[in-house]
């Protein structure tokens, strides 16, 4: 019997961090994916300063950003890839605080058009369609991606996500 190759999916990913050189930190969680022969970059968005959202008082602001990826493998395979990259570049999930101050974030947002409820992994990120420093970067690079249905909202684009949140943000919101 002939083994199938693992099909190719495309994902988008959320980078944040605000401990240490950020920026430097991307670049080198961008090489460090694309060195996984499963893994192919292809848009990344700008990267954005951005004012902490929860977490303790006085943290530094983020950098925030967004890419889209082809993974030949699984959305847990993609995930357990960007837990070794985040791992890499100094992330200690264990000695952190909720929302509290990190090196590097990797949020896997979507995975082609699957839904994916389990206690490891939700896709679409349950909280994605709240979150300026997610959807401004990936509105950016993917906007005519669909975000699957799930949680009472409709099928959506991800540019009628952010124009919705776009919309309900104050004059002058912060980023
Ligand atoms: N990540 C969090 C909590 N708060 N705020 C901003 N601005 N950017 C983030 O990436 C972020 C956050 C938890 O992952
Ligand atoms: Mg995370
Ligand atoms: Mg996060």
């Amino acid at each position: 019997m002939q083994l199938q190759p693992a099909p190719r999916t495309r994902a988008a990913i959320a980078l944040g961090g605000n401990q240490g050189d950020v920026e430097r930190t991307f670049k080198g969680a961008l090489n460090r994916l694309q060195r996984d022969r499963r893994l192919t970059l292809l848009r990344r968005s700008d990267w954005f300063s951005t004012e902490p959202v929860g977490g303790p008082a006085g943290q530094p602001n983020f950098l925030n950003g967004a890419i889209t990826v082809e993974m030949q493998g699984s959305a847990q395979d993609l995930l357990e890839l960007c837990r070794e990259v985040e791992e890499h570049f100094g992330r200690r999930r264990d000695a952190e605080e909720h929302h509290g101050p990190r090196t590097l974030d990797l949020d896997l947002l979507l995975f082609g058009d699957q839904v994916i409820d389990s206690p490891a992994l939700n896709v679409p990120h349950p909280r994605m369609r709240e979150r300026r420093f997610v959807l401004e970067p990936l509105a950016q690079i993917a906007g005519d991606w669909i975000v699957p249905a799930t949680q009472g909202h409709a099928a959506q684009s991800v540019d009628a996500c952010w124009q919705t949140l776009a919309d309900s943000l104050p004059e002058g919101a912060p980023r």
